[in-house]
């Protein structure tokens, strides 16, 4: 590994005001988390409306051993609640009906609306009331393929009210993919969009779900019916006459006009009082082997999680104003745009654009426009907005901001340096929040004003979590070493099961270390406890029995002030096992030369050791990435053994990158 990695104070003015506020405070909470999860979990849930409570002997409740029965985990038993009516009517109630719960800042910088907490919950009601009048009742599940305007969290909570389960498919997915989840998942209705802006590209949504749906009828489910909400029709500034032509295919008796639905309908609706353990929503995470699984989240536990989380790890105060730029289609949007900000009444801006229109500096215009305070992002776009130099940034004024939140990856030390002196002026903290789909919210991550920071490190578990570090035959990795990570007790926000395939959820998560969650990444764990999460386990590699991680080298690649991203895969070596295959971008005005390819090498040499130096630097103009930004090395894989079987490669952002790797071959 590198040298010992500087760590970073976090900033005294944050930490006086901080809810944790020092590494002591956190221990002794972490301790009580631990020991006695209904009590720590018990103080949250006071928070909220049970329309029913329940016994403090049922709070929580689990199988983790499958030799003992089936996996089973069980927050709140008998307590049932509304989690729409926590986020909105119990926000309302308590006075803050004229509370901004989101700005929305449209892809033009010119469109642009918010709504107050009171007017969220009157169209939630009146859609809750237009989902009912379709016949759709509690458990029966909504497809939701939108793009990031207001209407789609009305349609999640309008779901949750009524106590219908939403399955959202990112509105990047393929036909295909949409049609095969919707099957599935059985779903009854689709919510969507006639089309959306992204810069300057136009999406047909709704042409995208009407194949879908004929895909479904040929996988033999039926879609009764979809909505369509108007986007590209209403008033685009800059785009009044760009649209021209643009036609939404209809088809009469299956399709609605949200408008037309919306007219007549009642601004009120009776929530329908849910149980504890009833299903909130189901989000489908990919694989590394078969079809996506439909990953089941459920109502109390998840409240109390997405709440905690939200509130401690951004460390959000009343006026505030919390940006989270995943679309809400993937797990962090769900749980930090929807979720856990309402559930603490808090202000948030939606964006519906991209970091790079009208302008590269789109980013640090809305943090600006909204006094940003807490901004939580992703390494891959600060990577590609690095690519810009600081000049874009230094236009604005970014000095709300306290808090700077990353997801998804690894975060290189060079992309966190940049964020913490370029964006943070060293002032705020930076949290590298570890976790997935599954898990629900953030599980290893640092605090605000609080955790000592040391870029590239998550640091210390969230309350509740118990990581450990286990070798391949199950053994406990103690103090420093790496291993699988692993969970050894359930925390609220965890998900239940694979919708319709416990079996599933079981031989994924629970069959490899019996008694234990196994998240399926490496992690590392240093002299002061501080885990370093070193990617999926599958992107390990063996180098002459040295174990590293792609990230790790990745990481130094990106170090290199002429290179942009670099991604790093193993390929079969005959004497080393294993050695490095290294897919480099150079910056945007940068050359890749033999120069840049001998410098790399000593780079890695010098930073790691010699025996990770690379075998193949290969130039790579662009990388392939799911939509969601991760890098598929699966494909990668087979580039660097010249093996053009890649498999299924429709996830991809632009498939035509593969090609062009492959033609970028060295010999
Ligand atoms: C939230 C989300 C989950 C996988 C996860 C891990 C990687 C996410 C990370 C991170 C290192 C972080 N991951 N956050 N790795 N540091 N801060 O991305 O969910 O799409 O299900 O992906 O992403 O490999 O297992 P999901």
């Amino acid at each position: 590994m590198p040298s010992e990695p500087q760590v970073y104070k976090p900033d005294p003015k944050l930490s006086s005001s901080a809810y944790v506020s020092t590494i002591e405070q956190y221990h002794e909470l972490y301790k009580q988390s631990i020991d006695t999860p209904e009590v720590f979990w018990g103080n949250i849930a006071k928070q909220f409306y049970w329309e029913q409570q329940c016994e403090p002997k049922n709070f929580f409740n689990y199988n983790f051993d499958i030799s003992k029965g089936p996996i089973s985990i069980k927050w709140m038993e008998g307590a049932t609640t509304n989690i729409c009516y926590n986020l909105l009517d119990r926000n309302v109630k308590n006075g803050h009906g004229d509370s901004i719960a989101y700005y929305w800042e449209g892809n033009h910088p010119d469109d642009s609306s918010r709504l107050t907490y009171r007017k969220l919950l009157q169209e939630v009601c009146r859609f809750a009331n237009v989902l009912k009048a379709h016949g759709i009742k509690k458990g029966d599940r909504v497809a939701i393929y939108m793009p990031m305007t207001l209407e789609l969290p009305i349609a999640m909570l309008a779901c949750a009210r009524i106590g219908a389960v939403h399955s959202i498919v990112f509105a990047g997915f393929s036909s295909d993919s949409l049609g095969e989840r919707m099957t599935d998942c059985q779903a009854k209705v689709l919510i969507t969009a006639d089309g959306a802006w992204r810069g300057e590209k136009l999406l047909h949504l709704k042409k995208i779900c009407d194949a879908a749906i004929e895909k479904a009828d040929e996988l033999g489910h039926k879609v009764e019916c979809c909505i369509v909400v108007s986007h590209i029709n209403r008033s685009t500034p800059g785009f009044e006459n760009g649209a021209d032509g643009f036609e939404c295919p209809w088809t009469e008796d299956r399709d609605f006009w949200w408008h037309d639905e919306m007219e007549d309908s009642e601004p009120a609706c009776y929530p329908e009082w849910m149980s504890a353990e009833d299903p909130l929503f189901m989000l489908y995470t990919s694989g590394s082997t078969g079809k996506p699984k439909g990953v089941l989240h459920t109502t109390a536990g998840y409240l109390l999680y997405a709440a905690a989380t939200f509130k401690i790890v951004f460390d959000y105060k009343p006026n505030d104003v919390f940006w989270c730029t995943a679309d809400i289609g993937w797990i962090t949007g769900h749980t930090y745009v929807l979720y856990g900000p309402l559930a603490n009444g808090a202000t948030s801006v939606i964006f519906e654009g991209t970091p790079f229109y009208p302008d590269n500096d789109r980013y640090w215009s809305i943090v600006d426009k909204y006094k940003v305070t807490q901004f939580y992002t992703a390494p891959t776009a600060l990577r590609s907005i690095m690519k810009f130099g600081d000049e874009p940034p230094k236009r604005h004024d970014l000095g709300t901001l306290k808090v700077l939140g990353s997801v998804g990856e690894p975060i290189n030390p060079e992309a966190w340096l940049w964020y913490y002196r370029v964006i943070g002026k060293e002032k705020c903290s930076i949290v590298d929040t570890f976790f997935q789909t599954e898990t629900g919210g953030h599980v290893i991550t640092p605090l605000p004003g609080c955790t000592p920071m040391k870029p590239g490190s998550a640091t210390y578990p969230f309350f509740g979590v118990k990581p450990m570090l286990l070798d391949e035959g199950g053994a406990e990795v103690h103090g420093e070493g790496e291993g699988y990570l692993v969970f050894a007790q359930p925390w609220p926000g965890m998900m239940r099961t694979v919708f319709n395939n416990h079996e599933r959820f079981e031989t994924t998560y629970f069959s490899k270390f019996p008694g234990y969650y196994c998240t399926g990444d490496g992690a590392r764990r240093d002299a002061d406890g501080c885990y370093w999460v070193t990617g999926r386990v599958d992107d390990m590699l063996n180098v002459s029995g040295h174990l590293m991680s792609t990230s790790e080298v990745e990481s130094v690649l990106t170090e290199h002030k002429r290179v942009s991203e670099a991604a790093v895969v193993s390929r079969p070596h005959p004497l080393k096992g294993e050695c490095l295959y290294c897919f480099i971008t150079p910056n945007q005005n940068d050359k890749f030369d033999e120069k840049l390819v001998s410098e790399l090498k000593v780079l890695v040499r010098e930073r790691i050791g010699p025996f990770a130096q690379p075998d193949v630097i290969q130039h790579a103009p662009g990388l392939p990435k799911t939509r969601s930004g991760k890098i598929m090395r699966r494909v990668l894989r087979k580039i660097a053994v010249n093996d053009r079987d890649v498999g299924d490669t429709t996830t991809l952002a632009d498939e035509s990158i593969v090609e062009q790797l492959f033609a970028n071959r060295p010999n």
